[in-house]
């Protein structure tokens, strides 16, 4: 009996491809280089990026979509549910390291640590020379988290030994959370002195960080972003770094990856990182397991292990 066969189109995660080998006929390909015979026997795809509307409609017999990641705003997961196709993504697996890399972020962007180890490298520490003191400290911050979902939570969690004070902003109040709830970003934003996003690409979450919301955070303010570099207007960002309207910022996401501005190139107030923050071995194999599983789980037994909302699990 031939393989179900799986689309792979473009770079993925190494695991996925050696699993889905033993189990499926792989088409390592674009959904637009298919001749028809074969687009025709795609039943599931397997990604880590993006696969838009027009890859959707040109596979007739696809299923089911797993997308390497928790976020999967490269899939057009309502268009895949409006013509029954389920998508999955990569949720919990990948909390710990997320909300790790989010409290790493903060400190290295409120006590300098990189700026520091750059500082002793370059030679600088001599007798009667030392580094200068950090013009923040988190003792006595008020922590403002941006979205407290999973990897929220978690980041919420971490934060608690280090006795600050945590509020937070969704749309809607999280009967279950202690924290105090802001029904607005602004009024968030107005009342901490460090936030924390952590909130989807979405069509709302657009450079919903934007001028005004730093300059409510204030020049003794940080941002600190591990969601998605669309939900930060990074000219203002910068323009806010530079003029000191905010005091410092940690990111791990940018609005067009791997392209990071100049203009925070440049800023000595601003903590950098390269998208790293679910990026160690054992967390990525996990989230490969887990694309693996859901095409496994659906075609053995008719269960996606771990559909988005947005698509309607058939079956
Ligand atoms: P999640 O469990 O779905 O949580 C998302 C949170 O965002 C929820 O608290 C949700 O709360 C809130 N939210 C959504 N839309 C909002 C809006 N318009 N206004 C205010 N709050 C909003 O997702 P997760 O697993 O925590 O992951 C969150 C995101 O982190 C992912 O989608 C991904 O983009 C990003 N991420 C980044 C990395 C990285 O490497 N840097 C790694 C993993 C994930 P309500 O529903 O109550 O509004
Ligand atoms: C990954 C992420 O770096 O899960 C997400 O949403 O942003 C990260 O864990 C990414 O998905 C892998 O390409």
């Amino acid at each position: 009996m031939s393989r179900i066969a799986v689309l792979v189109p473009g770079k993925i995660h190494e695991r996925v491809l050696a699993r889905l080998k033993e189990c499926f006929d792989i088409i390592e390909a674009d959904a637009s280089a298919l001749d028809s015979e074969t687009a025709g026997r795609i039943r599931g795809v397997a990604v880590s990026g993006t696969f838009g509307a027009q890859a959707i409609d040109s596979l007739p017999n696809v299923e089911l979509i797993s997308s390497f990641g928790v976020g999967y705003d490269g899939v057009d997961a309502k268009h895949a549910g409006s013509k029954g196709v389920v998508v999955t993504n990569t949720p919990e697996v990948l909390n710990d390291d997320v909300a790790d890399t989010a409290i790493g972020l903060l400190l290295n962007t409120i006590r300098e640590f990189p700026r520091a180890e750059s500082w002793l490298r370059d030679g600088n520490w001599k007798p009667g020379q030392n580094y200068p003191l950090s013009r923040f400290s988190l003792k006595g911050r008020h922590v403002g988290l941006y979205g407290l979902g999973r990897i929220g939570r978690e980041i919420a969690n971490r934060l608690e030994p280090f006795k600050v004070k945590i509020s937070y902003h969704t749309r809607s109040r999280h009967a279950d959370a202690s924290y105090d709830y802001y029904p607005t970003l602004k009024a968030l934003a107005e009342a901490v002195d460090t936030m924390i996003a952590i909130v989807p690409k979405t069509p709302q979450t657009h450079k919903t960080v934007n001028a005004e919301i730093l300059a409510a955070l204030g020049p003794g303010g940080v941002l600190i972003n591990v969601g998605r570099g669309w939900i930060v207007d990074e000219d203002a960002l910068a323009a806010a770094l530079s003029s000191g309207a905010l005091g410092a910022a940690g990111l791990d996401v940018f609005y067009d990856e791997p392209n990071v501005p100049e203009a925070l190139l440049a800023l000595p107030n601003a903590v950098l990182l390269p998208h790293m923050a679910s990026g160690s071995v054992p967390t990525r194999n996990a989230m490969a397991d887990l694309v693996v599983d859901n095409l496994i789980e659906w075609f053995g037994n008719g269960k996606a292990l771990t559909p988005v909302p947005e698509a309607p699990v058939k079956g």
